[in-house]
C-alpha cells in the first residue's frame, strides 16, 4: 500500500442516558449560526473563531461509546468532531439505503450537537479513510458505462444523488449550523489534488463540477476541498499531513485550514505498530497556529475498529488504533491525550488575540523564530517562540539575558511574551501504561466446551455449486461485487488416454492478483498462499499428481480489503483475473498447458457465509455442531464456543492468538477479520524514539517481529452480562483455538514526571484506585516510566507525601514545590522535578 493517502473522519456526541437524548430541551443544543470567512478568519456569526476539531468516524465504534468518546473530545478541549460519509455502508445495494446502527448518521451528528460541539461534514463521498474501496460501494464498479471520480455522466449521477440525499437528510434534520445546528463546514470529494493529473483535463472538469454541484446543495454553510491547490472559488482548500506550517490556502480571503493531521498511522497485516509522539503532535499544530492557522482537526481523535469487512487495503488491520489520542477502545491514550489538553486551554484561552490578526515575526537565528500576536489596544499578547532544529536547543534573548531556553524541535507559547505557559516539548502529564488484564472473577471460557464445524467445501472441490460460467478468468469484484471475500474458481481437465495431459506429476502455477489463494486438486488441499511486503499480485507454484481420467482444478481467491486510494484505484483487479493458469511438466515430461481459457464455473461466497454459522439465530448456526475430537490447525473450520463477560466497564477484548487468518463474531456481531498468524516484519523497530526532527510514518515503530493483530475489540454493548455469551470463529487457514481467551484493557501503571512549580496530576480513570507508589522521587531523579532511578538528591519525604496524597483515591493532585515536600538536599542549583510510579 501506498504511503500518502487521507483519512476520513466524523464525530458525534451524545448524551449519557439515550433517553435524554430523545427529550433534549433545545437550550442545551448548540446552535452555530451563520458560517462565514474573510481576511483569513472564520466567522461564526460574525465572530472570528479557532477551531480545535478531531476525527471520530460513527461506524468504527458503536452507538453506545459514542456520547463517552465525545464527551472525552471535549474534555480534551476539542470544540467540533468531524467525520467521513461511508457510501458503501449507507448504500449498500442500489438505492437500498442504511442508515440503522452505528450508520444512524442523524444521531452521530446529534450526539455532537448535545454536547455542545461544532460538526465537520466530509461527505466525499470518496473518502479513502483505509476504509474498503475509498467508501465506494462496489455496485458502482459494476455500473455500464461508469468511470469512477472524473467527468462521467453515470458517476456523477450516482454522486449527486447520494450528495443530495445526505445534504437533504442534514437539512431535514435542521442540522446545518445555519438552521441551529452543529455542522459548520462539509467537505466535497478528498484529496483529488494529489491524483487529478492522472485524470487530465476530464479531472479538472470534474472538480469544477465537484464545486458547482456541492453549492446547488444550498446547505447555507463553506464547503471545502483538502489538498486541492486549484479548488475552484468559494471552496476552500485545506491541508492534510504531518505538519501543515507552510501551507498557504490559494485565496487570501480563504482560512488557513488543515483537515487532516495525522496523529499517527495505520496499520497493515504486516506492519509493525507506528507511533506519533506527544511532542511532536504538540509542536506541529503550536507551529500551526502560529502560522496563522485558524482550524486544525486531528486525524484521528478516536481511530477505532474496522468491523465487519470494512477495511481497506489490502492488507489492512481490523484495529485503527491510529496511536490516536483516544486507543482503539476509548481509553484515553496518555500523555499524547492531556498534553494536547493543555495546548489546547492555551489556544483557546487567547482565541480573541490570536484572531485579530495582528502580528510581528522576529527571527532569533539558527531559525529561530518569536511570533507576537498582539490585541488591537496593544496592551495583551500572546507570542509563539518555535526552535524547528531538529537537533540544537536554542538559548535566545528575550529578557535581554540571552538565557531563555527552547529545546530542539519545540514551541514555547509566553504570555505577553515573558511568561511560558506551554512548551511543546515539555510533557507534565501522566503516561499510562496500558494492560490487558485476564477475564477476572469470571470463569475463562469453557474450552471443553469448544464445538466445531468444517466449512461444507465438498460441492465446490467438486466444481459443483457454480452460479456463473466462462471461458475467461474473471476479475473478482465483477463476479462478486464484493458481497464476500471468497471466489472460487472451477475447472477440470482430463488426463490419460483420453486427455491432452500426462497421468503423473505436473506443477500447478496461477499467477494471481491476489489477495489469498488457497488451491485444491482432486479434492486435495495443495497449498496456500498470500502477497508479501504489501505486493498483492504472487506466482503461486506447487507439485500436483493427475490421474487419469477427469482432475478437478479448484482455486479458492480471498480478498482482504480492496483498495483505497491511489488514481484509478478502483480499477486495480483483484483475484486470478486473466492468470495464467498453467499446469506445467516436469522431469522428462515437456508440456505447458494452459487452463485459463477453459470452461470456468464461479461459485460465491462460503456456503457457511450464506447459511448464516456465525448469527447465533439461523438452524445453521445453532444446529450441527460437533464436541468431540476437536481439530487443530485444519484449514476450513468454523469454531464455536461460549463465555461469561468479564466483568466491569472496562473495555473487552478477545485474544486470538494461536489462530490462523479468519473472521470472528460475538454474538453475530461481527468483530472484523483475524490474522494473528501473520508475523511483523523483522526490522524498522526503536526500542527509543526521538520526537525531534521531522516525522514519517516509518520512524518510531514498535512490536517487529511480533503477531501484528493479536487483540480485537469487542464492545460492550456486543455482549450479554450472563454466561450466554457466544464466540464464534471462521478459521481459513488453520489454527488454534486453545489459547483463545478474554481480558480487559486498563490502566495498569500511572507515571509521570513534572518539573517544579506545576501540578502533577495522577488518575486510574475508569473509577479505579491507586493502589500503590511504586517509586516517588522530589529532586533529579532520572529516566521514565517503568525506569525511573533516584539522582544524587531528593527530599526525604518524598514517598511518603505522595503515598498520603494518592493512595486509594482514583485520581490525585500534588502541587511540585519545596512547600508540600519540605527541604532537600539538592544543591540551589538544581531544577528539581516530581517523578511517580503509581499502580492502579
Ligand atoms: C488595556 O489594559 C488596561 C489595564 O489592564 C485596561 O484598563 C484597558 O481597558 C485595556 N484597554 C483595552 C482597549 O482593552
Ligand atoms: C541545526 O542547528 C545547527 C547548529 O546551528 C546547524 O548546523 C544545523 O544546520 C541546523 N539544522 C537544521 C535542520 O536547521
Ligand atoms: C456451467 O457449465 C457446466 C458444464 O457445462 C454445466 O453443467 C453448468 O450447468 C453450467 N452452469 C451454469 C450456471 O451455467
Ligand atoms: C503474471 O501476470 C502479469 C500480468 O498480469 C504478467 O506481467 C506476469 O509476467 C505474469 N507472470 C507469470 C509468471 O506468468
Ligand atoms: C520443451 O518444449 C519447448 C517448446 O515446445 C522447447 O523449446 C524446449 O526445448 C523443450 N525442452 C525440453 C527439455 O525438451
Ligand atoms: C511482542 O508482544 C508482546 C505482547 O504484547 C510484548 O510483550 C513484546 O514486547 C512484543 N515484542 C516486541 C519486539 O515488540
Ligand atoms: C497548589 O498550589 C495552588 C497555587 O499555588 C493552590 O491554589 C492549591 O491549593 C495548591 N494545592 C495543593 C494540593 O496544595
Ligand atoms: C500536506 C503535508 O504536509 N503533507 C506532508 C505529510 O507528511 C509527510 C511525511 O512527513 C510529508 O512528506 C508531506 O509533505
Amino acid at each position: 500500500m501506498i504511503k500518502i493517502f487521507t483519512m476520513g473522519l466524523c464525530r458525534y456526541m451524545l448524551l449519557v442516558f439515550a433517553v435524554a437524548a430523545l427529550c433534549i430541551d433545545s437550550t442545551f443544543l448548540a446552535s452555530a449560526g451563520e458560517v462565514t470567512y474573510d481576511g483569513g478568519n472564520l466567522l461564526i456569526d460574525g465572530v472570528p473563531k479557532l477551531i480545535l476539531s478531531g476525527s471520530i468516524h460513527y461506524p468504527r465504534s458503536t452507538v453506545q461509546m459514542w456520547p463517552d468518546l465525545i464527551q472525552k473530545a471535549k474534555a480534551g478541549g476539542l470544540d467540533t468532531i468531524e467525520t467521513y460519509v461511508f457510501w458503501d455502508r449507507h448504500e449498500p445495494d442500489r438505492r437500498q439505503y442504511d442508515f440503522s446502527g452505528n450508520l444512524d448518521l442523524v444521531r452521530f451528528l446529534k450526539t455532537i450537537q448535545d454536547a455542545g460541539m461544532n460538526a465537520i461534514l466530509r461527505i466525499g463521498p470518496y473518502v479513502c479513510a483505509e476504509w474498503n474501496y475509498g467508501g465506494y460501494p462496489v455496485w458502482l464498479h459494476n455500473l455500464p458505462g461508469i468511470q469512477i471520480r472524473t467527468d462521467n455522466q453515470v458517476y456523477k449521477d450516482e454522486m449527486e444523488t447520494f450528495t443530495k440525499l445526505i445534504v437533504d437528510m442534514c437539512k431535514k434534520e435542521k442540522l446545518f449550523a445555519p438552521q441551529g445546528g452543529p455542522i459548520i463546514l462539509a467537505q466535497i470529494e478528498n484529496e483529488y489534488g494529489n491524483i487529478d493529473k492522472s485524470y487530465g483535463q476530464a479531472g479538472k472538469n470534474y472538480i469544477k463540477w465537484c464545486a458547482q454541484m456541492a453549492l446547488n446543495q444550498n446547505a447555507g454553510i463553506p464547503w471545502v476541498m483538502c489538498q486541492q491547490a486549484d479548488a475552484p472559488q468559494t471552496m476552500i482548500n485545506t491541508c492534510n499531513g504531518f505538519y501543515c506550517d507552510n501551507f498557504k490556502p490559494n485565496n487570501p480571503k480563504s482560512p488557513k485550514m488543515w483537515t487532516e493531521n495525522w496523529t499517527g498511522w495505520y496499520k497493515n497485516w504486516d506492519g509493525a505498530n507506528p507511533h506519533r509522539t506527544a511532542e511532536d503532535l504538540a509542536f506541529s499544530v503550536a507551529r500551526f497556529f502560529q502560522t496563522g492557522g485558524v482550524l486544525q482537526n486531528y486525524y484521528m481523535y478516536h481511530g477505532g475498529t474496522n468491523f465487519g469487512r470494512t477495511a481497506g487495503g489490502p492488507y489492512i488491520t481490523t484495529s485503527y488504533d491510529y496511536d490516536a489520542p483516544l486507543d482503539e477502545y476509548g481509553n484515553l491514550n496518555q500523555p499524547k491525550w492531556g498534553h494536547l489538553k493543555k495546548l489546547h486551554e492555551v489556544l483557546k484561552s487567547t482565541e480573541n488575540i490570536l484572531t485579530q490578526r495582528s502580528t510581528t515575526e522576529k527571527q532569533l537565528g539558527n531559525g529561530v523564530v518569536l511570533t507576537k500576536y498582539s490585541d488591537k489596544a496593544g496592551n495583551d499578547s500572546i507570542c509563539f517562540l518555535s526552535n524547528p532544529n531538529g537537533s540544537n536547543d536554542a538559548n535566545v534573548d528575550l529578557q535581554g539575558d540571552g538565557k531563555f531556553f527552547v529545546p530542539a524541535w519545540s514551541v514555547s507559547i509566553l504570555t505577553d511574551c515573558k511568561t511560558e505557559v506551554y512548551n511543546t516539548a515539555k510533557i507534565n502529564t501522566q503516561t499510562s501504561i496500558m494492560v490487558k488484564k485476564p477475564n477476572g472473577a469470571q470463569n475463562e471460557p469453557d474450552f471443553s466446551k469448544w464445538e466445531w464445524k468444517g466449512e461444507p467445501i465438498k460441492d465446490a472441490l467438486g466444481g459443483n455449486g457454480g452460479t456463473s460460467n466462462s471461458t475467461q478468468l474473471l476479475e473478482q469484484k465483477a463476479v462478486t461485487a464484493d458481497s464476500s471475500d471468497y471466489l472460487w474458481y472451477m475447472t477440470s481437465v482430463n488426463a490419460g488416454a483420453n486427455g491432452d495431459l500426462p497421468v503423473g506429476s505436473m506443477t500447478l502455477r496461477v499467477n494471481t492478483t491476489g489477495h489469498v489463494l488457497h488451491a485444491y486438486v482432486n479434492k486435495k488441499r495443495i497449498g496456500s498462499q498470500w502477497g508479501k511486503d504489501g505486493n498483492y499480485k504472487f506466482v503461486f507454484e506447487q507439485p500436483i499428481k493427475l490421474r487419469k481420467g477427469r482432475n478437478d482444478i479448484i482455486l479458492l481467491s480471498a480478498t482482504v480489503g480492496l483498495p483505497n486510494y491511489g488514481a484509478f484505484y478502483d480499477l486495480v483487479p483483484a483475484g486470478i483475473v486473466g492468470g495464467p493458469v498453467q499446469l506445467l511438466g516436469t522431469g522428462s515430461v515437456n508440456t505447458t498447458k494452459d487452463l485459463s481459457s477453459n470452461l470456468w464455473s464461479y461459485k460465491i461466497g462460503l456456503n457457511g457465509e450464506k447459511k448464516k454459522f456465525f448469527d447465533g439465530k439461523s438452524k445453521e448456526s445453532i444446529t450441527g455442531w460437533e464436541d468431540e475430537a476437536l481439530p487443530l490447525r485444519r484449514p476450513m473450520t468454523w469454531y464455536k464456543t461460549t463465555f461469561k463477560a468479564p466483568l466491569g466497564r472496562d473495555p473487552v477484548v478477545v485474544d486470538l492468538q494461536g489462530m490462523g487468518k479468519g473472521h470472528a463474531w460475538v454474538n453475530g456481531h461481527s468483530l472484523g477479520r483475524f490474522w494473528p498468524s501473520m508475523p511483523v516484519k523483522g526490522s524498522g523497530c526503536s526500542a527509543t524514539c526521538d520526537y525531534r526532527g521531522g516525522y514519517g510514518s516509518d520512524k518510531c515503530l514498535t512490536n517487529c517481529g511480533n503477531t501484528s493483530q493479536r487483540w480485537y475489540h469487542v464492545p460492550r454493548s456486543f455482549l450479554f452480562d450472563d454466561d450466554s455469551n457466544t464466540l464464534i470463529l471462521f478459521e481459513e487457514i488453520g489454527g488454534n483455538p486453545i489459547q483463545v481467551n478474554f481480558q480487559t484493557v486498563t490502566v495498569g501503571k500511572a507515571c509521570a514526571s513534572v518539573e517544579e512549580g506545576n501540578t502533577l496530576e495522577l488518575s486510574c480513570q475508569g473509577g479505579r484506585r491507586i493502589s500503590a507508589i511504586e517509586f516517588a522521587s522530589y529532586g533529579n531523579p532520572q529516566g521514565k516510566c517503568e525506569s525511573f532511578k533516584k539522582g544524587t538528591c531528593e527530599a526525604a519525604k518524598s514517598l511518603s507525601v505522595v503515598q498520603k496524597a494518592c493512595v486509594g483515591r482514583d485520581s490525585c493532585s500534588i502541587n511540585v514545590s519545596e512547600a508540600t515536600f519540605g527541604a532537600s538536599n539538592c544543591a540551589a542549583d538544581v531544577t528539581k522535578k516530581l517523578a511517580v510510579q503509581a499502580v492502579c
